[in-house]
């Protein structure tokens, strides 16, 4: 494993956080392979569990991961008043999955994900997030989102895009066109959701997301949560709305029906907190 040094594995990315680098301590490393896509590694760790790691960059980890599931999965979720039908494009370990299926109003979960490998092998190594797959509701394609959204018209409540970081062929996950693609699969009142960055790294590349949301998307947001084990601790989720009257920051899900979900991170207060932005960071993406 290239950037596995003296049993620690440090995330060297110097184009996405130069000068900084995330380590953890490796107790094993479980398996690595190269896929058609990607580089795919799982440790376990010392104090964060099981990790999965692609293309030298942490996805998740057992101590901390529900954090940004819960939140990429129930922000959009509950932002919606009924999320009847949702897509995932990414999220191959399943923990998105996982917990989509928990939403009450949800009927139908459909998941695109272009590499195969990841979905066996997180069921393989990762079965608590992997479980999201095995759920009734839940139907998954291998393939490209791109191309499968292009087929799919007005279809959809809700589109989730767990991404990786927009380095390579992920670039395109964070452009105007996709945004495009996502308003053609969605119904009128549609929501999408998807992995933003840090504002503490990425701030004028989330505007500039941002901007590529607005131009085919009536409402606009940004919503943070926080998850230790990506750089700085922090993670953010742009946010469209087709409708003009979105309020996104107040659940439309009420607050005992929330509390009866099996969550650990999400819940109403933390649902409206997520977008409460620090006065220079809203001045930068709303001024
Ligand atoms: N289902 C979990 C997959 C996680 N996908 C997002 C991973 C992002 C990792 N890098 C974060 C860097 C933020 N600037």
């Amino acid at each position: 494993m290239d950037s596995l040094n003296n049993g620690w594995f440090s995330e060297l990315q110097a184009d996405l956080w130069p000068g900084q680098s995330f380590s953890l301590k490796v107790k094993e490393v479980i398996h690595k392979e190269k896929s058609r896509f990607q580089d795919i590694q799982i440790v376990e760790t010392e104090t964060y569990g099981r990790c999965l790691i692609l293309d030298g960059i942490i996805q998740c980890t057992a101590r901390d991961e529900f954090s940004y599931q819960e939140m990429i999965s129930f922000l959009p979720l509950c932002a919606h008043p009924n999320p009847k039908k949702v897509l995932i494009v990414g999220g191959g370990d399943g923990g998105v999955a996982r917990e989509v299926v928990k939403h009450p109003l949800v009927e139908e979960v459909h998941q695109v994900e272009i590499d195969d490998r990841v979905v066996e092998l997180s069921k393989q190594y990762l079965p608590a997030m992997a479980c999201g797959f095995a759920n009734e509701k839940l139907k998954l394609t291998i393939g490209d989102g791109f191309d499968y959204m292009k087929k799919h018209k007005n279809e959809f409540d809700v589109i989730i895009t767990d991404s990786s970081d927009p380095i390579g062929p992920a670039v395109s996950l964070f452009q105007e066109s996709y945004y495009e693609l996502m308003k053609h699969a969605l119904k009128d009142d549609g929501i999408v959701c998807s992995q933003g960055g840090s504002f503490w790294l990425d701030l004028d590349y989330i505007k500039k997301t941002m901007s590529g949301c607005k131009e085919h998307f009536a409402k606009v947001a940004y919503a943070v949560t926080s998850v230790p084990s990506y750089p700085c601790g922090h993670i953010g989720f742009v946010m469209g709305s087709l409708n003009k009257n979105q309020d996104f920051a107040t659940p439309k899900l009420g607050k005992s029906e929330i509390d009866s979900i099996d969550l650990r991170y999400y819940s109403s207060e933390v649902h409206s907190a997520a977008f409460a932005l620090p006065r220079w960071v809203q001045k930068h993406f709303y001024e």
